[in-house]
């Protein structure tokens, strides 16, 4: 699409914007996977990011940290960081995350740290929402539980509990970080072992490999749901078009009923 048809149709559809912008970004972009991280700032999906890739590409600290989307590619995977959620009162964050995360992304890993207890209310609607709108989010969308090492094991258990209630249906993991890291410098396997986090990346991949099957249903189904849009929208101007028609004969008729009614009045007067 050149930037002009993509106007155009996000124009003649502008409640599909999302979902053309993604169309868009498939047509052209690259073949490997793009696997986002997303969640409310300061959960720690930096940190997980740099874990799963081994080195320190994306910045974490103990404060509000990403405000921009930054990708690294590694082992035929582009991970995406976004900025985390609910921090920017502008909202402006949030734009930035979505657009990271619903344009550009393949793959969801929803990140949410143990120590902060249950889903709170912001992360369990948005999920709830997000979940309702991709048909096929069980291949798409996980929750990935982290800073395991920052709650005793009873904590993990009640919090891990309370939270599959809440999002029953997404594959979870349990990973910390840390956890992994400290493993590897002390080389203690133990400690690695521990972490989740070589399950996580047995899981990615996984992904890697189902990549290009996943896009090709994904560009079926959008353009499905782009053609039943403009299907509605042609059927509503269509119709309104129809009623004007029919209005106007109307106002045609009840003009020459008045012309012919006032030619006989006036031939009988003469
Ligand atoms: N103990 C422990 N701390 C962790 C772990 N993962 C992350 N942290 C710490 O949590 C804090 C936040 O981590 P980030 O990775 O920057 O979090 P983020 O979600 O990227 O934050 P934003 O970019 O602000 O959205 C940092 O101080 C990390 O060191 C973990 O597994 N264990
Ligand atoms: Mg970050």
């Amino acid at each position: 699409m050149t930037k002009n048809e993509l106007a155009l149709y996000i124009n003649a559809v502008p409640q599909l914007e999302r979902e053309i912008k993604r169309l868009n970004f498939l047509q052209k972009e690259e073949k490997s996977i793009r696997i986002a991280v997303f969640g409310k700032y300061n959960h720690g999906k930096s940190t997980l990011l740099n874990t799963i890739v081994g080195e320190e590409v994306f910045k974490a600290s103990d404060k509000r940290e990403t405000t921009k989307n930054k990708t690294h590619h590694h082992k035929n995977i582009t991970w995406v960081d976004t900025p985390g959620l609910d921090a920017d009162v502008t909202g402006k964050d949030d734009k930035e995350a979505e657009e990271g995360a619903f344009i550009t992304a393949d793959i969801l890993f929803l990140v949410h740290n143990l120590k902060a207890g249950e889903l709170d209310r912001y992360e369990n609607d948005y999920y709830h929402r997000l979940i309702n709108q991709k048909k096929d989010y069980q291949r798409r969308i996980f929750l990935i539980l982290t800073q395991a090492d920052q709650v005793t094991a009873e904590q993990k258990k009640q919090i891990v509990s309370i939270i599959k209630k809440q999002l029953p249906d997404i594959t979870t993991f349990v990973v910390s970080a840390t956890r992994f890291t400290k493993g590897l410098a002390e080389k203690k396997q133990i400690f690695i072992e521990k972490s989740g986090i070589i399950e996580l990346l047995d899981l990615t991949q996984r992904l890697s490999n189902g990549a290009l099957s996943l896009r090709s249903t994904e560009i079926l189904e959008i353009k499905n749901i782009i053609k039943n849009e403009l299907g509605k929208k042609y059927e509503s101007v269509n119709n309104h078009l129809q009623q004007e028609i029919k209005n106007k004969k109307e106002m045609k008729n009840s003009f020459s009923y008045d012309v012919k009614n006032f030619t006989t009045k006036v031939k009988e007067r003469g």
